[in-house]
């Protein structure tokens, strides 16, 4: 259990003795007090831009009420994911083809109801014109970085249109989890790709130009590398307490040759042993947690939500959970149900337990 009050949190996440006055430390109050009372919100990415079968076409037109999570639950998620891969190009529309007109104004809704927004960002590979999974050369992180050939388009285009569009959200506050899942080497900023050093300087300069250069004061900074990683290498690439204010992990049940059965106590051990690790690397270093993403593709388990998420996360004071996407254009692609679907009546249930909370 926390000792502290919310209000000594805030000062010390902060390091602002003074009240709370900036939209980053209002969310940040909200989220201990959620903490404090033993509540997890429920978080799911891309909700109210699209569902397993259907998308908003005409945004502008739109008022946002469709929700697959609603559609089962009757509540909106608590917690809204959006990705902001292709901002950095200037591009119309994210990678997943979700225009950021209709992201921004989902923010704004979102936020109007009460509810709070996340961030993550698969950039593409500046180097190579790739995706962020253009793992092919370990060169990129060095030339976006202060003396790199590519370190003047990186802070005068990529970081100027990011600052741009998180500037646009009118002071609404937003948990901003860039360079995630970095321990592991699947993204051009990975574990191989590039130095400790040089991963840290990479996740400073964003903080720096966004808060010191452009002045931003409503983002909450999430540091989330990827699970079945040691205390040791979650914290090797740690930018410093300064930057950050909460500690997320990605953490996926994955199903393997043994079934379903295990898959769920494998997921749920891995978790409970990330968790761990982290609830007391968030006391020693006075930072909100999180499990930042999650999820079983598909839900073959009917019984997922109440059966193996909520017993592995309910003892831990993390201040959300957020499942991954249900894609449109991918069949088999969904992290949480809809309407009709065998999982639903397990998802529902999940929605009315007392310390998970829905919108
Ligand atoms: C991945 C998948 C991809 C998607 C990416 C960014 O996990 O869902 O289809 O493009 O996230 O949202």
């Amino acid at each position: 259990m926390f000792l502290m009050t919310a209000a000594a949190l805030v000062s010390c996440s902060t390091g602002d003795k003074k009240p709370m006055d900036t939209p980053k430390d209002q969310l940040v109050h909200k989220l201990f007090s959620h903490v404090e009372k033993g509540e997890i919100l429920y978080g799911h990415q891309d909700d109210l831009s699209y569902g397993h079968t259907w998308k908003v076409e005409d945004w502008a037109a739109d008022s946002l009420t469709r929700s697959d999570v609603k559609d089962v639950t009757g509540k909106y998620p608590a917690l809204v994911g959006f990705d902001l891969g292709g901002i950095e190009m200037g591009d119309k529309a994210n990678l997943d083809s979700v225009d950021f007109g209709l992201i921004r104004k989902a923010v704004l809704t979102h936020a109007e109801r009460g509810g709070i927004v996340t961030f993550s960002w698969h950039p593409r590979n500046p180097l190579t014109g790739g995706d962020a999974w253009d793992v092919s050369s370990d060169q990129v992180v060095k030339s976006i970085l202060e003396g790199g050939e590519l370190h003047d388009l990186f802070m005068n285009q990529w970081l100027r249109n990011l600052g741009d569009f998180l500037e646009s959200l009118e002071g609404t506050p937003v948990i901003f989890r860039p360079w995630h899942e970095n321990v592991g080497s699947w993204f051009w900023w990975g574990g191989k790709l590039c130095s400790e050093q040089q991963y840290k300087e990479l996740y400073r300069t964003t903080w720096t130009y966004l808060v010191e250069v452009r002045g931003l004061t409503n983002i909450l900074w999430c540091y989330s590398p990827n699970s079945n990683i040691s205390v040791e290498e979650y914290m090797s690439r740690y930018p410093g307490d300064d930057f950050v204010d909460m500690l997320g992990i990605d953490h996926y049940e994955y199903v393997g040759g043994d079934g379903l059965k295990e898959s769920g106590v494998r997921f749920a051990e891995e978790l409970k042993r990330s968790l761990t690790y982290m609830n007391q690397l968030s006391k020693d270093h006075h930072k909100l947690m999180c499990l930042s993403e999650t999820g079983l593709e598909s839900l073959p388990d009917p019984a997922w939500w109440t059966g193996v998420l909520y017993p592995a996360i309910k003892d831990f004071p993390i201040a959300y959970v957020l499942t991954w996407r249900n894609a449109h254009d991918k069949p088999e692609h969904f992290y949480a149900p809809w309407a009709g679907f065998e999982n639903a009546p397990d998802f529902e249930a999940f929605s009315q337990l007392s310390d998970i909370v829905f919108l």
